[in-house]
């Protein structure tokens, strides 16, 4: 059955604004946010936490029999909002968002966020080198990556704007 409604991933480096703009996309669109660390956490899709990192070591099996459990890829609607992208199947994902940050501006969120040492490091290393960009890239077709800039309040602005935009294009291309 096609999707009524499409899917959207909001991805990029810890810290970058994807709860931000989840939220604020889900507002203006109606779909359904889903904060998969979150999931992670509140369901137990995990074998606890990285020792140095604090990050959670993730069952993905567990994550995608989950996922798929929801109508996420019959009726669409909604937006998954993750720090990767490449577990999601091709197939249930319409765009994917991936939301970039200048590394000071980034280094001043995580820090105060409380992020130090090798967390910090790691995750101002990840946004230099664009690896979830590439990771995007590699997962899904070029057409449906998209990188946004998220360092001001305008940006987002911005950014949901186009999505609720481009979200009217593809209800308009189904309805033929
Ligand atoms: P993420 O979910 O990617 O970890 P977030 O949405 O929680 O990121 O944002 C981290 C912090 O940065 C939070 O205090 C909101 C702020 N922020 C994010 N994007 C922003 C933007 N484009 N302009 C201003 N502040 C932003």
């Amino acid at each position: 059955m096609a999707r009524k409604q499409p899917n959207i991933v909001v991805t990029g480096t810890p810290g970058v604004g994807k709860t931000t703009h989840a939220e604020q996309i889900a507002q203006s669109t109606g779909f359904k946010h889903l904060s998969v660390n979150q999931i992670v956490k509140d369901e137990g899709f995990h074998e606890g936490r990285d020792e140095e990192t604090g990050s959670w070591i993730v069952d993905e099996d567990k994550l995608l029999d989950h996922l798929e459990s929801l109508p996420l890829h019959s009726t669409g609607g909604y937006i998954l909002d993750w720090h990767a992208c490449d577990l999601f199947p091709e197939r249930w994902i319409d765009l994917v968002l991936v939301l970039r940050c200048d590394t000071t501006v980034l280094y001043d969120r995580l820090t105060g966020r409380g992020y130090k040492g090798k967390k910090l490091d790691e995750n101002i290393d990840s946004e230099i080198m664009q690896v979830l960009l590439e990771e995007a890239r590699e997962s899904y077709k070029e057409e449906v990556v998209v990188e946004l800039r998220s360092e001001k309040v305008e940006d987002v602005e911005a950014n949901v704007e186009r999505v609720e935009k481009w979200v009217e294009l593809w209800r308009g291309d189904r309805k033929g």
